[in-house]
């Protein structure tokens, strides 16, 4: 095999990012490990634990290391407690909560529903497909957040669950959490966080968006993005184990009694890279890293303003900006790793750590390179 993975220097489209160097090795060191049986894999299992636990610290959920998952039985008797596990990324930590909601709702009709901004991830989509819960899709107001007034308008007896994304795929914006929670609290619906790209940024930020802060049930929360682990390595946490419980199976064959997990057998790799980053960078590496973000996202923000494109100011370490379509495909010709907002094709640029300043110089230039090849390759008026 001589293929070659691509290199991060002209990736400006991702939420993943160059592992942090420990992660690489953490995840070399367990890709043989299988913390889906945590009896045979103990030492996987229990840094599955402490990954939970790490996560827990950084949303404002503090967690028993002997709640996490895997401790099956003992974790059931004490109920209540905080909890959750790796997954293999956002999509799984959403479906998982859409399904623990499900499980919980006591529908009117039979099938209940999900209330979900359009700014979400289309994970919900498969969630809702797979679990057979309707969707209702709620639009943004003009800065991108959830409109609350739709959310009031939208929830019902059947409502399972209402959604709130904390640095949205497109725009990086972050929803009202708490307004959301009450909203959630008044249908006696679950309230879930979709954190899984913002999640390791947001500590940083004046925004209450976290368990502490609101009535939040269910998080996702990737190291596999700004978290600097390898993929695979997503997040779910649930504030109490009777929660994660509406997801437990029995493994009769296993040492461990039941397994709340949507993938049997699972990487260890992802679980010990997402320890080792956190690890080396919480919270210090993390705050660093977000500021050298997000200053790179807002002077790109300003250099392309003065060069009279249309931006969205980043909230978070994510600029979209107008760019027209020709322009677009002619930096994808030159190698950049480019992708647009879904509505009306801005192109998104995240800040991920691999992006450095150096990085956006090189694109601006060729941006002007190319822009005045096409204002040249276009006759003037009277020509
Ligand atoms: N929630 C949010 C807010 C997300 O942005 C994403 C992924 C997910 C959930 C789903 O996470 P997983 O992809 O880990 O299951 N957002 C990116 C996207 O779909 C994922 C991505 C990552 C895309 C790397 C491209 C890429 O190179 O745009």
């Amino acid at each position: 095999m001589r293929a070659e993975p691509q290199s991060f220097d002209r990736v400006l489209s991702s939420m993943c990012t160059e592992p942090h160097p420990a992660a690489r090795e953490a995840a070399e060191r367990f890709l043989a490990t299988n913390p889906g049986d945590p009896g045979t894999y103990q030492s996987a299992a229990a840094l599955e634990d402490r990954a939970v636990a790490m996560l827990g610290e950084i949303v404002g959920l503090e967690i028993d290391t002997a709640d996490a998952i895997g401790t099956g039985d003992d974790a059931r008797a004490r109920g209540g407690e905080p909890t959750g596990y790796v997954t293999s990324g956002g999509t799984e930590a959403n479906v998982q909560a859409v399904r623990i909601a499900r499980e919980r709702a006591a529908s009117a009709t039979g099938r209940p529903s999900v209330v979900v901004p359009e700014s979400a991830h289309f994970s919900f989509r498969k969630a809702a497909d797979l679990l057979q819960v309707d969707l209702e899709v709620v639009p943004t107001t003009a800065d991108h957040r959830v409109d609350l007034e739709a959310v009031r308008a939208a929830v019902d007896e059947d409502t399972a669950a209402v959604v709130g994304v904390a640095g949205s795929t497109e725009y990086g914006r972050v929803d009202p959490i708490p307004e959301l929670g009450e909203i959630a609290a008044s249908v006696d619906a679950l309230l879930h966080v979709d954190a899984a790209w913002g999640g390791f940024a947001l500590p940083f930020t004046d925004r209450e968006w976290h368990f502490g802060h609101a009535a939040v049930d269910t998080m996702a929360i990737d190291p596999h993005k700004m978290g600097q682990a390898a993929v695979p390595a997503g997040g779910l946490l649930v504030r109490s184990t009777d929660l994660l419980d509406e997801l437990a199976v029995d493994t009769p064959y296993l040492e461990s009694t039941s397994q709340a997990t949507l993938t049997g057998t699972r990487s260890g790799a992802g679980v010990a890279s997402a320890v080792a980053a956190m690890e080396e960078l919480w919270p210090d590496g993390y705050r660093d890293q977000y500021v050298r973000s997000q200053h790179n996202a807002e002077w790109l923000a300003d250099q392309l303003e003065v060069r009279g494109y249309e931006v969205v100011e980043p909230v978070l370490p994510l600029v979209a900006a107008s760019i027209p379509t020709p322009l677009f495909e002619s930096l994808r010709a030159e190698g950049w790793r480019l992708s647009r907002t879904g509505d009306d094709r801005r192109v998104r640029f995240v800040c991920m750590p691999h992006v450095t300043r150096e990085m956006l110089e090189s694109f601006l230039a060729d941006l002007d390179r190319l822009e005045s090849r096409a204002a040249r390759a276009v006759p003037s008026p009277g020509e």
